[in-house]
């Protein structure tokens, strides 16, 4: 039990927390789930923008998401990690209404922004659909309970009560072992079958796991009968999208900031360390233009090995040999004297730190 709670800590704890993970036994770091499909509110948000998440279009094409990557990308880039512990069963209790989709406004208010009433995007489903819970943990179950808002509720207006739900699937105790092995972890499909379904609704899981008191508590937004969007327009006008891309990196910052880069040339970078877990970490890169302005830049990070990328947000990258070469995407490459901005990557295997050098045009 300690291990695990260490282990929890460790990811929340993210960089000082990561040298407590070198001296426990391998195992996944990031070590929780989620429901991918329907997909809940921060899963779907990272699926789709993760790897652009910067980028402004996601203002009008999917402004739920915006809203929520501007309060707190954490709660995207963990998006395993929506969970409370020690409710001892009592989710109603623990979770005020309004605030489901947050459970609670949990870790610290990370999450707050999914509870945010607007036209989130839906998932379309027949009558008859499978809430897919992965875990990456091996966890298991206690139980997973799946509830459907009632006939009439629609998210787009109004915000998520107990109330509003009906329980309509339980899985009991079920074991790691029984869920399905898949890539990174273990998937359960539970399957549920209504009728006389159409429009908006939600679909609420609550997932007890099974390593200690822990549970898990998801908002997905699905549209029944799929093709469209809820007849009624959002009361809630969505928040209204800063004018330049945020500069935020994706996650908190590492624990020693980097020094100022000297600003000589056309520009310069600084590469972070933001997070590791066993088999991976998430790293970012300041880009800093020089004393005039620049239209676009490249980055270069030199490592003593070939590099492994499995994902870059805010760049085009490439790998030859020992070199990752960065670029900047079409919203990111225009920098004024002195201005900034960063982008990030997550690498497979054990962080190890570049030589970086940045070029740039004027
Ligand atoms: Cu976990």
């Amino acid at each position: 039990m300690k291990t695990r709670k260490l282990l929890i800590s460790a990811v929340v704890g993210a960089l000082a927390a990561a040298i407590t993970l070198v001296a426990l036994p391998s195992g996944p770091a990031q070590a929780h789930g989620n429901v991918i499909s329907p997909a809940s509110r921060n899963y779907g948000c990272w699926q789709r923008w993760g790897s652009k998440f910067q980028d402004p279009t996601m203002a009008t094409e999917d402004p739920m998401c915006w809203q929520a990557w501007q309060a707190d990308p954490n709660a995207m880039w963990n998006w395993n990690g929506l969970f409370r512990e020690g409710v001892a069963g009592n989710h109603q209790g623990a979770i005020p209404d309004g605030q489901l989709c947050s459970a609670g406004h949990t870790q610290s208010g990370r999450y707050n922004a999914l509870d945010t009433v607007g036209n989130w995007k839906a998932a379309s489903i027949g009558n008859s659909f499978t809430v897919q819970v992965f875990d990456q943990a091996l966890h298991g179950a206690d139980y997973l309970w799946v509830y459907v808002t009632n006939p009439g509720f629609n998210p787009a207006t109004t915000a998520l009560k107990w109330s509003d739900l009906t329980r309509v699937a339980v899985v009991g105790n079920t074991p790691a072992s029984q869920w399905n092995p898949v890539d990174g972890g273990v998937q359960l499909n539970i399957p549920v079958s209504l009728s006389g379904r159409t429009g908006r609704a939600m679909v609420y899981t609550i997932w007890q796991a099974s390593h200690l008191d822990q549970s898990y508590y998801w908002c997905s937004d699905v549209d029944f009968g799929g093709g469209g969007n809820p007849t009624t327009p959002p009361t809630t006008p969505p928040t209204t999208p800063p004018t330049t891309p945020p500069t935020t990196p994706p996650t908190t910052p590492p624990t020693s900031p980097p020094t100022s880069p000297p600003v000589t040339g056309a520009c310069s970078a600084t590469y972070a360390l933001s997070s590791q877990w066993s088999g991976g970490y998430q790293a970012g890169v300041t880009v800093t233009a020089g004393s005039s302005a620049i239209k676009s830049w490249t980055v270069r990070l030199t490592y003593s090995g070939a590099p492994s990328i499995q994902q870059t947000w805010n760049a085009t990258s490439s790998i030859s040999g020992n070199v990752l070469t960065a670029t900047n995407v079409s919203y990111n490459g225009s920098l004024g004297a002195g201005g900034n901005t960063t982008f990030g990557f997550l690498g497979s295997g054990t962080a190890s730190t570049p030589t970086v050098t940045c070029s740039a045009t004027t």
